[in-house]
């Protein structure tokens, strides 16, 4: 296997059978529904706080991702009931004002607005990328009793129940009219019926700007802001390298010399850590540890010699790395090829002598900062589906550049993992599976038969990460087996 045998799928749909697969894509319209139910817990207002504020605390409930109600009006004076309904840890905060601390999933918090003056405030969630993904609204502020009122006791005016049969308010029918529509679109875009959701594809594979003499390969890259559509319609001001999310790939072979030119075009210092290579300790990116910041406007170059076995690495900035990452500086740096496992018979499945990777396809999750929840750079529908012939192995890289754990959970088929951080297994393992935590890579290899022919969910466990009030969004996309059978389209 070298490097040009792999093909790198961003937008399948280049294969006619595929077309094929409409029918059988239908039918999983109602894929993962069946297994999730959005847990939403309505509350109404406490008690009053027994303090001389002319209204009682206006109640508010937090979930993955929005504020109920999202607009909220407050007397001036009053304060605000805030009930933690999700699973994960939320917060309130208003812009330029007072704002909660991290209230545990079930736990309530009470925020005095006393010091704002009449006017409206934007307020949200601070917890990186929840803002992003829909917990933001408007608080105003008022003189007298709010108009419409939706002080203590209250409904909560948006249709919030505590009826056990309509958690959170969900108008389930509608939500199901939105989940098909894009799906529709998703299945459209994905065999080439339409043009791609969204625009930018990431994880180009970077060709080398020159190769020197003695074989030194070296590589531009610059660190600047750019637009990048994260999902239809949806377009972010990302960090990115080179103006693209995922950053482009780079594959180089095993004991090569590499030099990176780095521009930093950010308004923030900037540095690349190659998280997970072998480099002399002053290349390993960690200003100011290891270096000094590369400044806005300023270059650096990196210069080492790759191992002299595989690994799958990420390149990211350690300087700033927390806005810096989410927002989109992630890239995937391989050396050498997959590793592949030897022959013999692994969990009851017999491992062939003679596998020939087909296509490598990355994997790089996200979920916090202005790209959000993303299957490389795309959040569900803008995905990229992956499609793989029956009887062939893909190799699949998982990269989780994000600040949550992932488990990511394919159907149909079980998943061969052969290197953990790029490091091949003495005893390949398969799961259907796999806990991706920050920082870590895993490769795995997906073996479709006969058997496996339809489009199977391919998406992050973790149920608010693959469905909102809308259906499936986010960390979703479809595993893709063509029926060899069918006559094409
Ligand atoms: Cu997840």
């Amino acid at each position: 296997m070298s490097d040009t045998d792999n093909v790198v799928v961003t937008q399948s749909g280049n294969d006619g059978s595929v077309l094929s697969m409409f029918a059988v894509l239908a039918a999983v319209g109602a894929f993962v529904i069946a297994v999730i139910s959005v847990i939403v817990v309505s509350t109404k207002a406490g008690g009053g706080g027994g303090d001389a504020a002319a209204a009682a605390p206006v109640a508010v409930t937090a979930t993955e991702f929005k504020f109920t109600p999202g607009d909220l009006a407050v007397q001036q004076g009053g304060s605000l009931a805030i009930t933690n309904g999700g699973s994960q840890v939320h917060n309130l905060e208003v812009k330029d004002g007072p704002k909660t601390a991290d209230i545990a999933a079930g736990g309530t918090a009470n925020l005095d607005l006393a010091a704002l003056a009449v006017g409206s405030y934007e307020y949200f969630c601070n917890i990186p990328g929840h803002a992003d993904s829909g917990m933001k609204g408007t608080l105003t502020i008022s003189e007298g009793a709010p108009a419409g009122g939706s002080a203590a006791g209250a409904d909560t005016g948006s249709g919030v129940s505590d009826d056990a049969a309509n958690h959170g308010g969900i108008d389930y029918q509608a939500s199901d009219e939105v989940m098909t529509a894009n799906l529709d679109a998703y299945l459209a875009a994905n065999t080439g019926k339409t043009e791609p959701l969204t625009e930018g594809v990431g994880n180009e594979v970077l060709a080398p700007t020159s190769i020197e003499a003695d074989g030194t390969m070296v590589f531009d890259l610059e660190a600047k802001i750019a637009d990048w559509e994260v999902s239809p319609g949806k377009t972010v001001q990302a960090w990115t390298f080179n103006g693209m999310v995922p950053a482009p790939w780079i594959k180089v072979p095993e004991n090569t010399k590499v030099r990176f030119n780095f521009k930093n075009s950010l308004p923030a210092s900037s540095d690349i850590h190659w998280h997970g290579l072998d480099t002399p300790n002053d290349q390993d990116g960690v200003a100011p540890l290891t270096q000094d910041y590369v400044q806005p406007g300023d270059s650096f170059v990196y210069e080492f010699t790759t191992s002299g076995r595989p690994q799958l690495g990420m390149y990211h900035p350690h300087n700033h790395g927390q806005i810096a990452i989410p927002n989109g500086m992630m890239g995937i740096i391989q050396i050498g090829d997959v590793p592949v496992p030897e022959a013999g018979n692994i969990g009851g499945f017999e491992i062939p002598a003679d596998i020939t990777v087909s296509q490598e396809i990355p994997m790089v999750l996200n979920d916090a900062g202005v790209i959000g929840l993303t299957l490389n750079g795309k959040a569900y529908p803008a995905t990229a589906a992956i499609v793989q012939n029956v009887d062939t192995w893909t190799a699949m890289h998982y990269l989780n550049e994000g600040l949550l754990s992932h488990p990511m959970h394919l159907h149909g088929m079980p998943q061969l993992i052969v290197a953990k951080d790029g490091i091949p297994l003495d005893q390949p393992y398969w799961a259907d599976t796999i806990n991706v935590a920050p920082g870590e890579r895993y490769t795995v290899l997906v073996h479709p038969t006969i058997e496996n022919v339809g489009a199977w969910a391919f998406h992050c466990h973790i149920l608010n990460h693959a469905e909102n009030d809308d259906g499936l969004f986010g960390m979703v996309t479809a595993w893709v087996v063509p029926d060899p059978n069918a006559p094409a389209a």
